[in-house]
This record gives structure tokens, C-alpha cells and sequence, in this order.
């Protein structure tokens, strides 16, 4: 397959602070939602993880090398203010300057996301998202982060993927605080991060904060099963409840009829009604001209039909492959196609899903100015054979995706760049240590780094691209 993507594409690698830096218990780092849950499960450690808090610059200095032009990294908002509020940690504070200074010294541009799943303790516990005063917080904490590192940083993130972070914590319940099946909280979390996401943009432009700023969704495509009209409905809710309904908010400043016809039949079907303030409305209205980029992660589509029953969900988080179940009452089943391949935890590989995806938000909202693919990669059971990982499935999934990407481009979309997720092995929250999607090998016993095959081909095509 030959790539062909613009000279000027962004070769970026993803991180996020939970799942690499480790050191959650030192330089009076606050605890966060995670903390808790890991420890009365007892499955998994978030501490060393990649050790990136000690070994970042080491991993900058292979980015270097392996043709990475850019890193996504986050804050830890409790190293910063342990509370959520308050306090500022002042080793916190000077940490991400070093990290920072050490990405521009090795040429590696930092995209920095405010929030990546890790709300501080006590933040969570009155409410989360769901809680206004979590909102409220968080502007002060992103105020703090602009003044702090604004002429350092110049792509800014609000938060990571609302609509996951919403539905895994209130309908999956594999995220904190581990709620199920609760569908009308997953949509109030989406619209209050929402809000958050456009009050905090509103500041950045209105106090002439210099650089851009975005947010990233997760944006997975919804196909019915096969063409009956009730699986063409079935994928349209599926759409509308963890799309559209955000990129409405992003976009549009209002939620669309066809949105709302949507969310409030799910509403009813759950006895749940969304609160929503005159001045969300006013922030998101103000917002929607000012997003200078959308963040999309993608890693998997879903074909789907209806489903009016029990609800049950089983998170395949043991890479078990077929035991993943997801039938929602009222909005949908998942189904498996065996003709579509899919990974070792159930997620379906399908490109053409990226592709249509961007069509979509292309032509559903025409002032979305720029795209990056902010995080796409395979997750994979690598192993070291004689000092090597050999990871062609991984080339091959990211080819498959770069060259959807190139079609959007050829078809006048806007895409600015593409970030792997991942760009080291690290821990992933549900799933611990033996789902890897680095570019290069993490021995969590060792800490030492193995750059996979995967991070050769990507060298080669970072460098033949900038010489196209
Ligand atoms: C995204 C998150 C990442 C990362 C990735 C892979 O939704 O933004 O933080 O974890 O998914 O997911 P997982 O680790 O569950 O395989």
C-alpha cells in the first residue's frame, strides 16, 4: 500500500499522565478517581506503569530518533492542585516545565489535554462531571495551566474523549465510580463536560491566550447489522447518543432536532430528564466559532440492531476474544461479523469507519476548520523474540488507517496529522499491562525500551513524507 499523505502531516505518538507517568504517590501528587478503584480491585498497579515521570526524557529522545514530530502528553491535575482545588503543588508545577522544556529540546511538539480520565479525589467523589462545581474547578485549573506554560505550549486539549469517560463510568461501569446501565447520568456527563469543554475555550480566546485549542472525541462509526429498517434506526441512536450528540454541542452551540428526537426518546425510555442552563447554552453558542481543532480517536466501528430487553454488558478487559456482550435496552445490540476481523478484546478493525466518520463530520458541520486523528492503534499481545517484537499486525492497522485518512484528504478534508496510540507500552485502565499499542516496547519489570518493527516502518514513513 503506498502512502502519500502532505508533506507538512504531523507524525505524532499519544500518552496520557495516568497511564505512563506512574509515581502516583510522590511530590504531594493529590489522589484521583483511579487511585481508589485499582486498589479495591486489586487487579492492577498504576504505579510504575512506563515510569515516564523519571524516564521522559529518554522516550522524547526515541521519539527523536523514530521520526515522532509530536507528542500528546496531559497534566495530572492533582499533581498540580492535589485537591482539585486550592492548594498549588509546586514540585507538580515544575514537573510538567521540565517535561515540557524536554519535548521542545528534542523538536517533539507537546499537544497537551487538561483532562485525561483523571479527576482528582475529591472532585469525584462530590460528583464528577455531574457536579457543577467539578466545571467550575476546571476553568480555574485550565486559567492556571495557560498562564503557567502558555508560551511554551501551543496546542491545547480540554478533555479526552467525554462520551467514553460518560458511558463507562455510568452505563458500563468499568470506569469510577462504577455505575451501570444508567443512561440518562452518561448523557447529563456528556452535555457537563460539554460546558466545560466551551467555558474554558471562551476564556482561552477572550483572554487572548496565545496557540490553539480543542477537544478530543472518541467518534466511532454506527452500521446497521444488515439493511432492515429497524438496524438502520438502531445505528442512528447509536450515533446520535456518543456522536452526534457532542459534536452538536462542539459545532452547532445547540443540540439539533433530529438530536434531541433522538436523546429524549432515550430519556423517556429511562425516566431520565437532562438539566441544561440558559447559560450552557450561552457557552456552548459562544464556543462553537472558536474551536480551532477537533481531536478524534478512533480505534473500531459497530454494526448493530435493536435491542428492548434486559440490559447486559460484559467488557471484554482479559483479551479473551468473543466474550464481549453489549445490549442496551431501548437503544441497541452489538453484533459480531465473522467476515470483519477483530482484535483479541472484541474490538472490530474497520477503516472505512475513519473514513466515513470524517465524511460525516465534514458534512454535518462545515465550520470544523481542522482534524487530527489524536489517537488510532492496535492493541496487541507483542512479545520480544530474541531481542526483537516483530509487530506486523500493527503496520498493517495503521497503514489501513493513514490510507483512509488519505482518501479524506484527497476528498478536500481537512486532516492535520495523526497520533499512534500509543507511543510506549503503558497501562491501560481496564485492561492492565497485557494490551500493548507502542511503538516501542516497555519491560514493566526492567523499564527498558524496545522500539517494535512497527516504530522502524513509522521512521521511514514520517521521513520519506517531510522529503515528498
Ligand atoms: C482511549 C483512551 C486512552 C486509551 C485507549 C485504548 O479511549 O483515550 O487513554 O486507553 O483508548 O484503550 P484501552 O486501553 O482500553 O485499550
Amino acid at each position: 500500500m503506498s502512502l502519500n499523505l502532505p508533506k507538512e502531516f504531523v507524525f505524532g505518538g499519544a500518552t496520557a499522565a495516568y497511564q505512563v507517568e506512574g509515581s502516583t504517590k510522590v511530590d504531594g501528587k493529590g489522589q484521583v478517581c483511579w487511585d481508589v478503584l485499582l486498589e479495591k480491585d486489586g487487579r492492577f498497579s498504576p504505579d510504575p506503569a512506563s515510569d515516564f515521570y523519571n524516564r521522559y526524557a529518554e522516550d522524547l529522545q526515541l521519539s527523536h530518533e523514530f521520526g515522532v514530530d509530536a507528542i500528546r502528553i496531559s497534566i495530572a491535575w492533582s499533581r498540580i492542585f492535589p485537591d482539585g482545588t486550592g492548594e498549588i503543588n509546586p514540585k507538580g508545577v515544575e514537573f510538567y516545565h521540565h517535561l515540557i522544556d524536554e519535548c521542545l529540546k528534542q523538536g517533539v511538539e507537546p499537544y497537551v489535554t487538561l483532562h485525561h480520565f483523571d479527576t482528582p479525589l475529591p472532585l469525584h467523589t462530590s460528583g464528577d462531571w455531574l457536579s457543577r462545581k467539578t466545571i467550575d474547578a476546571f476553568e480555574k485549573y485550565a486559567e492556571f495551566c495557560f498562564a503557567e506554560y502558555g508560551n511554551k505550549v501551543k496546542k491545547w486539549i480540554t478533555i479526552n474523549e467525554p462520551g467514553s469517560t460518560a458511558q463507562a463510568a455510568y452505563i458500563m461501569g468499568s470506569f469510577p465510580p462504577s455505575i451501570k446501565y444508567d443512561i440518562p447520568k452518561a448523557i447529563q456527563a456528556m452535555h457537563n463536560q460539554m460546558v466545560a469543554h466551551a467555558r474554558v475555550v471562551n476564556l482561552f480566546k477572550e483572554k487572548g491566550y496565545n496557540g490553539e485549542i480543542g477537544v478530543v472525541h472518541i467518534l466511532e462509526s454506527y452500521y446497521p447489522a444488515d439493511d432492515a429498517v429497524e438496524n438502520v434506526s438502531a445505528a442512528n441512536r447509536g450515533n446520535v447518543l456518543l456522536n452526534q450528540f457532542m459534536l452538536d454541542a462542539l459545532y452547532k452551540g445547540y443540540y439539533d432536532n433530529d438530536t434531541l428526537l433522538v436523546i429524549n426518546d432515550i430519556l423517556d425510555k429511562n425516566d431520565g430528564v437532562l438539566d441544561i442552563s440558559s447559560e450552557d447554552l450561552n457557552a456552548l453558542a459562544k464556543a462553537a466559532k472558536y474551536n480551532d481543532f477537533l481531536g478524534l480517536n478512533y480505534y473500531q466501528s459497530h454494526f448493530v440492531k435493536p435491542f428492548e430487553g434486559e440490559t447486559f454488558i460484559h467488557h471484554n478487559g482479559t483479551g479473551d476474544k468473543g466474550t464481549a456482550v453489549f445490549r442496551l435496552n431501548g437503544v441497541l445490540e452489538k453484533t459480531y461479523n465473522s467476515a470483519i476481523p477483530r482484535t483479541d478484546w472484541d474490538w472490530v478493525i474497520y477503516p472505512k469507519g475513519l473514513y466515513d466518520m470524517l465524511l460525516y463530520i465534514k458534512n454535518r458541520y462545515e465550520n470544523y476548520k481542522a482534524i487530527y486523528v489524536t489517537e488510532n492503534g492496535l492493541g496487541y499481545k507483542d512479545e520480544v523474540i530474541d531481542g526483537k517484537v516483530e509487530d506486523q499486525p500493527r503496520i498493517d492497522y495503521v497503514a489501513q488507517h493513514l490510507a483512509a485518512i488519505q482518501k479524506a484528504i484527497e476528498v478536500g478534508i481537512n486532516v492535520k496529522g495523526y497520533f499512534i496510540w500509543s507511543l510506549q507500552d503503558m497501562f491501560s485502565w481496564t485492561n492492565g499491562y497485557n494490551k500493548r499499542y507502542g511503538l516501542f516496547y516497555v519491560d514493566f519489570e526492567t523499564q527498558e525500551r524496545i522500539p517494535k518493527a512497527s516504530a522502524s516502518w513509522w521512521k521511514e514513513l514520517s521521513e520519506v513524507t517531510k522529503k515528498l
